[in-house]
């Protein structure tokens, strides 16, 4: 088993990498991956940099370069749901692209032909989450997680988002990590810590949180490979 751990800034993976040894820097693609064993389990960490594009590219050669046969997602989102406040963890029972839009053919928002509106992460990986939730007494929200190109920071947005996709949280990788690791019919399972609610305070509220919140989600992430190994 070789698990890939990815997040989209550094502060996402930092957690993770500061509480393992002997950790292997390998330059590829131009990016930096971090090899590490964790045990017994082989890891490959890596951060994509921020947005759909990078994040493609990044769990491509995870997958295809580094071997990895399972994908953890670990990072922040902005809230969508009234219910999510800023620290708590989500997980995507789907996830959708709010940005994509060939609507002026007569598609629906978020679908190109031959492609889906929503991508599934992996049931058993779902099942791993949930146990290490109620072994530790963590409360972990389950939702449609939508991802576009862009930070939202306007009440109107999210709320179109909302009323869109019936979505929960919103980022900018989750999807297109989806979309890849469904393709390459590999496991994976994206999860996130609020770090803001997507409105007009989101930019102050992201600085303030998303570093206390990139903790909270590596944390569980780590929680979920020790039940793995
Ligand atoms: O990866 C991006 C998506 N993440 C989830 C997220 C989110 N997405 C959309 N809308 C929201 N309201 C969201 N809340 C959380 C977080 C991340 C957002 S983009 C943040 C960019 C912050 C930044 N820009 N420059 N730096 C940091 C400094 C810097 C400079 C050079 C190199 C690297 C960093």
């Amino acid at each position: 088993m070789r698990i890939a751990i990815l997040g989209a800034m550094p502060e996402e993976i930092e957690p993770l990498l500061e509480k393992l040894d002997d950790i292997t820097r390998i330059d590829y693609a131009d990016n930096r991956y971090f090899k590490a064993k964790y045990k017994g389990v082989e890891l490959v960490i890596a951060y994509s940099k921020i947005g759909c594009a990078f994040s493609t590219l990044t769990a491509t050669v995870l997958i295809e370069h580094f071997g990895c046969n399972m994908l953890l997602f670990s990072g922040v989102a902005g809230a969508i749901s009234s219910e999510l406040k800023i620290g708590d963890l989500i997980y995507a029972d789907k996830l959708c692209k709010h940005d994509l839009d060939i609507t002026v053919f007569g598609h629906p928002h978020g679908f190109v032909p031959e492609g889906q509106i929503y991508i599934y992460p992996d049931n058993d990986l779902i099942s791993i989450a949930q146990k290490v939730a109620k072994e530790k007494n963590i409360t972990l929200k389950e939702g449609t997680i939508a991802t576009g190109d862009q930070f939202v920071s306007s009440s109107e947005k999210k709320e179109w988002i909302k009323d869109t996709f019936n979505a929960d949280a919103l980022e900018m990788e989750g999807y297109s990590v989806a979309l890849v690791c469904d393709a390459l019919n590999t496991p994976f399972f994206i999860l996130r810590a609020i770090s803001d609610s997507a409105d007009g305070d989101a930019g102050v509220d992201f600085d303030t949180f998303m570093e206390k919140s990139a903790k909270v989600s590596a944390d569980f992430i780590l929680n979920m490979v020790d039940e793995l190994s």
